[in-house]
């Protein structure tokens, strides 16, 4: 039998992309800093017009689900990372937010078959959120790290399985409708 764990050193040539809010960019930018350097540190080239890492700009955290699923749709990435900063107010809206992002980036992960990273900082106050934006650590590098390995030890389970293309591994509602590759992606099961 087999263990299977993801590791650092095949990134790359992997795609990632980047869907963080622009609600708190005073938070979320630092997360996108820490964020980049550690892909880059690990032999990704996180330069926008490369082609290694797609950014994709929301108005806020609630909207993040709904794009990180449609770009692990495409097939075209091993790892999406959702950045964002959602900070308690004096109103109930900070639960709303909270619950719905963590809910829809898991289901968004779950569905696609595609690691999307919960990169989302769900905290009290500012300065809480500053302290782990890089002040005291930057998460934006944890969340790379979480990318690098999940897309790791993804590959490594998709070649178990016969050495699947990437738009077919990634795409299981694909595989379960037998949609040849290339089809455009009509999903029969309820998504
Ligand atoms: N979005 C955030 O990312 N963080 C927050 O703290 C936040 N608060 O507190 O309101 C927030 N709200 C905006 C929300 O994500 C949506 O963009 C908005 O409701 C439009 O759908």
């Amino acid at each position: 039998m087999a263990v299977f764990e993801g590791n650092f050193a095949s990134s790359a040539s992997g795609r990632f992309a980047i869907v963080l809010g622009r609600f708190n960019d005073l938070i979320t930018g630092k997360l996108l800093e820490g964020c980049q350097d550690c892909l880059k540190r690990h032999g990704v080239d996180t330069n926008p017009d490369g082609n290694q890492v797609d950014y994709a700009w929301v108005p806020g955290s609630f909207e993040i689900p709904l794009v990180a699923r449609q770009l692990a749709l495409t097939g075209r990435y091993q790892a999406i990372i959702c950045l964002g900063a959602v900070i308690r107010g004096q109103t109930p809206h900070f639960d709303y937010v909270a619950a719905e992002v963590a809910k829809g980036v898991a289901a968004a992960g779950f569905q696609t078959g595609v690691p999307i990273v919960f990169g989302v900082l769900t905290t009290d106050t500012l300065q809480q959120a500053l302290e782990r934006a890089g002040i005291k650590a930057n998460h934006g590098w944890d969340y790379a790290m979480s990318a690098l390995e999940m897309a790791s030890l993804m590959s490594q389970i998709h070649g178990i399985n016969g050495n699947l293309p990437n738009h077919a591994a990634v795409q299981p509602e694909r595989i379960l409708t037998g949609q040849p590759p290339g089809a455009i992606f009509t999903p029969e099961v309820d998504l």
